[in-house]
């Protein structure tokens, strides 16, 4: 049986245009697709991204980069207030998941996590042991750090390389993409971009993919986000959340649409 540790990004979930504006429809296939997956035995766990309910804010208040003395005390509203909106958005993702009646749990990285990037610490136990059928979640937030910068941007995706290095047997890491069918030749619209089904570690992805919305990188930390992962798992994917049953194949024939990242070094 697999373990399926899988990000829901933020540009999937929410209308990454529009402040607070969720991605219902997304979240009732993408919760039908982990009904379909845990009735075959697998187990997963979610962290999703923030999307409309975390980048903008952010993006306003500079929260990426810490405490700023002219503007803190706006600051620390701006962090109560994005920590509120991302719990709603996890609200809104568990309650779809247990419309399909799936037990679901929440743990929220600024009641655990420390630090930014793929090194923050904070223990991650509450991920560690599996109850049949019991799904985990937790999402891409604003968490404490070491002064002077007091609290800083966590990304799922650097959640998404804790977790596959620290849980043990995770089979499969995925990421699952908005706006594309994975990782592309270049930026999705673009009349000559190509879906490249195998990526390997290392290669460099021409032309500007971020996003001007994103606080936390876009798909180039998607990108060396599973790189990172690649060193230690063998199957790791970026696939369209659109078409989630194109994990399902993934997970019971071992191959889909979209790609692989892998590690030749
Ligand atoms: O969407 C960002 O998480 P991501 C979290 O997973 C916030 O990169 C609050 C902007």
């Amino acid at each position: 049986m697999a373990k399926i540790l899988m990000k829901w990004g933020g540009g999937l979930i929410t209308d990454k245009s529009k402040l607070m504006t969720p991605d219902i429809e997304k979240m009732k296939h993408l919760s039908q697709m982990v009904r379909d997956l845990s009735d075959l035995g697998h187990s997963i766990i979610i962290v999703h991204g923030a999307g409309s309910f975390g980048h903008m804010k952010a993006k306003k208040w500079r929260l990426k980069e810490g405490k700023i003395e002219s503007i803190e005390d706006s600051q620390f509203d701006a962090v109560c207030e994005v920590r509120k909106d991302m719990l709603r958005l996890n609200g809104l993702v568990r309650s779809e998941l247990e419309s399909f009646d799936l037990k679901t749990e929440s743990h929220p990285p600024s009641d655990w996590a420390n630090g930014t990037g793929p090194e923050f610490t904070g223990s991650i136990s509450e991920f560690m042991s599996q109850e049949k059928g019991l799904i985990k979640t937790t999402f891409g937030d604003v968490v404490d750090c070491e002064k002077p910068k007091e609290f800083g941007i966590l990304s799922g995706d650097d959640i998404m390389v804790r977790f596959s290095k620290e849980i043990e047997d995770i089979t499969h890491a995925i990421f699952l993409l908005g706006d594309a069918e994975g990782l592309l030749s270049s930026p999705p619209g673009n009349s000559d971009s190509k879906l490249i089904s195998l990526w390997k570690s290392g290669s460099v992805l021409t032309g500007d993919h971020d996003s001007r919305i994103d606080v936390t990188g876009g798909i180039k930390l998607k990108v060396s986000s599973a790189e990172k992962i690649s060193e230690f798992l063998s199957d790791v994917w970026m696939i369209d959340g659109r078409k989630p049953d194109r994990v399902i194949e993934l997970i019971e024939e071992g191959s889909t649409i979209g790609t692989k990242i892998v590690n030749e070094a």
